[in-house]
């Protein structure tokens, strides 16, 4: 048989298998165009003259690259026409975006970080488009950008879709529409995503662990101990050596655990504490707890399962450790 491509992929979800609706696979698959896009203006780098700082800054507070930007544009213009959405959010926009009067309204929502890890981009490493699809809830309120915001502001158990690609050495799409996790490889001869691995299982155990070390000294004691066991290694209460990678990518150090298992953490600290966290819960967190989650693995904020917060803020941030179910499990634990 051909290769199994994105289209074919999600055709098959809708009309076998009754797991997603038409407007879904028309959304899924103008995301998917969308960071096609974003690949080929990533890949020109230099050349492209998309480097460095836009000058500008965004919601966060953050400086943001000319990519940042670029992407944004790219995933905003992708979809705003198709019929299929209701609204937009990113992590480059303050408030989220809603649909022209020009333009039928769908029944969907999109949330995206369109370039996450972008402090990479300028050094060549590895990033990624973050996205989530929720239902716009009956009879919301989005007469303006204001009033939108509330529509978003549902747990992460309501996802209907989620996934990640990874601009690295080759383009992914990484996928679930709550029927496991697949992923697809752009074939940039024909343009088009190809499945490469199905059915994608995070081993529940693991070996390595991610974590930014360089704020050991704001960690909370749970977050210490857990960490100071690993690092004692075979001799230490563990039993075996661990390994460690930070990328500072979340979506390459996502994906890393997504291939071949491990834990990402990066934990509320004394550093982050009056801001909830780091990471953003609606369009970081809760996505990729979804993808995890599908693959057999855990998400939680070291207290509570990540997919089942009800957000407050469209930007708010939380604290975030996933990966390898028994590993989570035992940090969470160390927090109880
Ligand atoms: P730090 C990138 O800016 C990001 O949002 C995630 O992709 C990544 O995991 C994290 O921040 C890196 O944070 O503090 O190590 O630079």
């Amino acid at each position: 048989m051909a290769r199994m491509t994105l289209s074919r992929y999600l055709i098959e979800e809708q009309r076998q298998k009754g797991v997603i609706t038409a407007d879904l696979k028309l959304l899924v698959e103008v995301v998917s165009r969308a960071c096609k896009a974003i690949s080929i203006a990533i890949g020109k780098g230099g050349l492209g003259g998309v480097l460095g700082e836009a000058g500008s800054e965004n919601v966060q507070g953050e400086a943001q690259k000319k990519l940042d930007v670029v992407s944004n544009e790219i995933l905003l213009e992708a979809n705003e026409w198709g019929g299929h959405l209701a609204a937009m959010a990113s992590e480059e926009m303050d408030l989220p975006h809603t649909i022209p009067n020009r333009y039928p309204q769908g029944e969907y929502l999109l949330l995206f970080d369109p370039l996450d890890g972008s402090s990479n981009i300028d050094v060549n490493v590895s990033v990624g488009t973050i996205f989530s699809v929720l239902k716009c809830p009956e009879g919301a309120d989005l007469s303006t950008p204001e009033a939108a915001e509330q529509a978003f502001l549902q747990p992460g158990t309501t996802q209907v879709a989620a996934g990640y690609a990874v601009y690295g050495p080759t383009t992914l799409l990484v996928l679930t529409v709550g029927d496991g996790v697949v992923v697809f490889t752009l074939d940039r001869e024909m343009g088009a995503f190809v499945l490469t691995q199905e059915n994608v299982r995070i081993p529940e155990d693991t070996k390595e662990f991610a974590i930014n070390m360089s704020n050991q000294r704001y960690w909370e004691a749970p977050v210490q101990r857990y960490v100071d066991e690993l690092l004692q290694g075979k001799e230490g209460p563990r039993g075996k050596d661990f390994n460690m990678r930070w990328v500072a990518s979340m979506v390459a150090d996502v994906h890393r655990i997504m291939t071949r298992g491990g834990l990402f953490m990066y934990p509320l600290d004394a550093k982050t504490r009056d801001k909830g966290g780091k990471l953003r819960l609606m369009y970081e967190a809760n996505p990729m707890a979804f993808l995890v989650e599908q693959a057999g693995g855990a998400a939680t904020t070291g207290r509570e399962r990540i997919l089942d917060l009800q957000p407050q803020k469209l930007h708010q941030r939380v604290p975030v450790i996933l990966g390898s179910k028994n590993e989570v499990e035992r940090v969470t634990a160390y927090h109880a």
